[in-house]
């Protein structure tokens, strides 16, 4: 394409994204051409991050959960799981997730991230009852618990479906889903990476069913391994076709290969440009998906900053014991503290505000950091006024 016809194409999509029309397949390919300016691109989406969420850059206060990193399945990009016999391998005590609460409760956490392995010899009541150990013990932190793969596991284990999965979690305390487990949806990728977990229907019915039952989740999707522009962009569309009917995800996050020490470690790692490219492009496509997330863990602190200027609004949280990224070679601290996180938003030029795992304000006691209260939506005051 001359650069006349690169440019006339582009204003058509501006004009499109000015006029709230929804993009298609092939302008989202467009977007991913690298003689596309990324900073064009950027400003679009930046466009589009200011009308629906304003000046502001979101932030959470949370930690992470992996109660086993022991896992029957062998996805290529993860460096994460052990084999049953691997001295490496663990499955946590219920006193080391109770510790894990009490940590989390010190340090004035709202949420658990929690999700791991499917262990061979675990059974379903194992899983369950972390849940309801820490909701019983910990009842105010949410628990965003289990992505569709392990649901999908719990389904093969119990012999009941999803939607009884999900009810019997609910109860035990899960209060919604994170968006692991996605991938790349398309079958010429997928089946490359991980063919024998959660399909893409399944990952697909399964989070429908959670919105139908009122349950919130994420989505994400796993870029920068063997995946083309069109991958991308067809599994951009499959989330946004999901969520015109069930409306029930609250963000978005792009995840950044990490290819140390797993089975495409041969792979090397997205640059910072696409990356950014990557958030930009997403916030672009996903018309119908408030809010996305840089995850600054995965992104690096500088590009996370950055990307809160290319299309994200969020750079998830304060993020203690991570592990599936920091074993897949990721150069990142461990976690951040709330004036770091903080400060981060601020030097990106945007109003730092902590929400709950549902995109609620978070109120602090003045005189207790660790107490708080859950304020309105986020998404109930207009963008102006933020
Ligand atoms: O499903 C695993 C990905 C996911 C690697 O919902 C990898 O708020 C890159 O879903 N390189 C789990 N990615 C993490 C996840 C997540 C993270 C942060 C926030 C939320 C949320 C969800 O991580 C896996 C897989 O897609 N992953 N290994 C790797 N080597
Ligand atoms: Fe197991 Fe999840 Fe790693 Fe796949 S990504 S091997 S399902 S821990």
């Amino acid at each position: 394409m001359i650069a006349a016809e690169r440019d006339a194409r582009f204003r058509e999509i501006r004009d499109k994204v000015e006029a709230e029309e929804r993009l298609s397949l092939d302008d989202g390919i467009f977007l991913y051409d690298p003689s596309v300016s990324l900073q064009a691109v950027g400003e679009l989406a930046n466009f589009v991050r200011e009308r629906l969420n304003g000046n502001v850059g979101y932030y959470n206060i949370n930690t992470h959960l992996n109660p086993t990193n022991v896992c029957v399945y062998r996805c290529r990009f993860c460096a994460f799981r052990k084999d049953l016999r691997d001295e490496k391998g663990y499955a946590m005590t219920d006193e080391q997730i109770l510790e894990r609460g009490r940590e989390a409760t010190a340090n004035g956490c709202t949420e658990m991230h929690i999700v791991g392995g499917l262990h061979h010899q675990r059974k379903y009541e194992w899983y369950r009852g972390i849940i309801s150990l820490l909701k019983e013990n910990f009842p105010q932190i949410h628990l965003k618990a289990w992505t569709a793969v392990e649901i999908d596991w719990f389904r093969f284990q119990t012999k009941k479906d999803f939607r009884w999965v999900l009810e019997d979690m609910r109860e035990a305390g899960q209060g919604s889903m994170p968006g692991g487990g996605a991938e790349i949806f398309h079958p010429e990728v997928r089946d490359q990476l991980c063919e024998h977990k959660a399909n893409t229907p399944s990952w697909i019915e399964i989070h429908k069913t959670a919105h139908q039952i009122g349950m919130k989740t994420n989505c994400t999707m796993l870029y920068g391994h063997v995946e083309k522009a069109y991958h991308r962009i067809d599994h951009l569309m499959r989330l946004r076709e999901l969520q015109d009917k069930t409306n029930g995800f609250q963000v978005f996050i792009p995840l950044a290969f990490h290819p140390e020490n797993t089975g495409l470690s041969d792979l090397k790692k997205p640059s910072g440009l696409m990356d950014l490219r990557t958030v930009a492009v997403s916030r672009l496509m996903l018309d119908n998906i408030r809010h996305i997330k840089a995850y600054w863990i995965m992104l690096g602190i500088e590009t996370a900053q950055t990307a809160l200027a290319y299309g994200a609004d969020d750079i998830d949280g304060t993020v203690r014991h991570e592990l599936i990224y920091h074993d897949a070679g990721a150069k990142t601290p461990e976690f951040l503290s709330v004036e770091q996180i903080q400060h981060l938003i601020r030097e990106a030029g945007r109003e730092p505000a902590e929400r709950d795992t549902q995109y609620n304000h978070i109120i602090r006691d003045e005189n207790d950091f660790t107490k708080w209260r859950t304020g309105e939506s986020v998404d109930a005051i207009s963008p102006s006024a933020a």
